[in-house]
């Protein structure tokens, strides 16, 4: 079976281990959130909050993530300290017992949606990415310089008249959600910290930043290896360049690229279904069965778009995703790696009693427990007839 986990912002988490105990979870995925990026995490650190989810009586399974901070993925700056401390803290990491280590390379934001609270039918609540929002908010309201160039006559006619549609309070929404602080941190940002930020990207396309993902593993894999633990990439979300921003883990050919650029068992994936599956162009099982001896971490969700480059978080087992040829080919990886691959159902709707509460968006509890629940009956099934 899959190793089920449940990802948990630490302490402050509205959502609590005990939560995460009773939807009947092994496992937590956390990160030391509190730690400035580019600083070591001491054993100190990670020994304390080791011991909060095994007092729950689960392990802390995957690191997600150690990140990587602006000056690496830039190059510049102080990233030969930043990479010494991403080394030191996955000798720490290894030390204190953790095997698998997820980060991203996207440069300046993490996951974007223009609306964290979508309406659905029901009344729960999804995350929605809406392609004419996003090119007004790009326009409009970062009134990004150049973003002009990005976008054809008609497109940037129909955001303009989508914008001036919204109401004042619209407008601030779509402005805070598209520019919410990473994940966990309930930092925002404004527009000039992020024209600032994008303003450091000048000059970097995709091939300089690929080198320069490829100059950071050869750096920190070799430290892996001897940390005996597994790093495992998450792709980019939404999967293609945004803000004028090269983006280079979006496509099956990228990921392919990153496992054979620096060999290593250390070297891998981490398999996000609702990232990889807003493109419509990528072979989710096919990517399963040519790379899954690379995969060391399963998000799965589910996506379901328009064709039009709108899409939205839909049901884990509804969307465009096939959650079933997934799970069925995932079964035959494990089976023939003789490993159980950790899962965590990546988000959920906002539903029932969480619609009252404040949690991280896609993080409340119930819509994952919802998701869990229809994997784990998923699993049950495949389990019983996978070859
Ligand atoms: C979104 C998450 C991502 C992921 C990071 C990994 O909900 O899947 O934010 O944690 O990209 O570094």
């Amino acid at each position: 079976m899959m190793d089920e986990t449940m990802r948990w912002f630490g302490p402050g988490d509205p959502v609590s281990l005990r939560d995460i105990r009773q939807a009947g979870c092994a496992g937590v995925v956390t990160a030391l959130h509190q730690v400035p990026v580019g600083e070591t995490w001491t054993k100190e650190d990670i020994l304390e909050r080791k011991a909060l989810i095994e007092n729950e009586g689960m392990t802390w399974t995957v690191v997600e993530s150690l990140p990587v901070s602006e000056d690496i993925k830039r190059r510049a700056d102080n990233y030969q300290l930043h990479i010494a401390s991403y080394r030191q803290s996955l000798y720490n990491l290894g030390a204190c017992g953790i095997r698998v280590v997820t980060y991203n390379f996207m440069p300046v934001l993490d996951w974007l949606r223009t609306n964290t609270g979508y309406l659905l039918p029901d009344g729960s609540k999804a995350l929605y990415f809406e392609r004419l929002a996003f090119v007004a908010f790009d326009l409009f309201l970062l009134a990004r310089p150049g973003a002009e160039a990005d976008y054809s006559e008609p497109e940037i006619a129909a955001a303009r008249s989508w914008f001036e549609s919204r109401t004042p309070q619209q407008r601030q929404q779509l402005f805070d959600d598209a520019l919410l602080g990473l994940p966990g941190s309930d930092g925002r940002f404004t527009p000039e910290e992020v024209l600032g930020a994008l303003d450091t990207y000048r000059g970097i396309d995709s091939v300089q930043l690929k080198a320069n993902l490829r100059y950071f593993l050869q750096q920190v894999v070799p430290a892996a290896e001897e940390a005996g633990l597994v790093l495992a990439i998450h792709p980019d979300d939404p999967p293609y360049p945004i803000l004028g921003l090269p983006r280079i883990v979006s496509t099956e050919q990228d990921l392919e690229e990153i496992v054979t650029g620096v060999p290593s068992a250390s070297n891998g994936l981490c398999f996000c279904t609702g990232s990889l599956g807003a493109r419509a162009d990528n072979d989710l099982v096919g990517i399963v069965q040519r790379l899954g001896s690379h995969i060391h971490f399963l998000h799965l969700r589910n996506t379901k778009g328009d064709g039009e480059g709108n899409f939205f978080e839909a049901d884990h087992l509804g969307g465009d995703a096939d959650m079933f040829a997934i799970v069925h080919e995932i079964f035959r990886v494990m089976k023939a790696r003789a490993v159980s691959l950790p899962m965590r159902p990546d988000h959920g709707h906002q539903m029932l009693d969480d619609l009252g509460k404040k949690t991280y968006p896609g993080y409340s509890c119930i819509g994952r427990l919802k998701g869990l629940a229809e994997l784990r009956g998923l699993q049950y099934a495949v389990s019983r007839f996978v070859e």
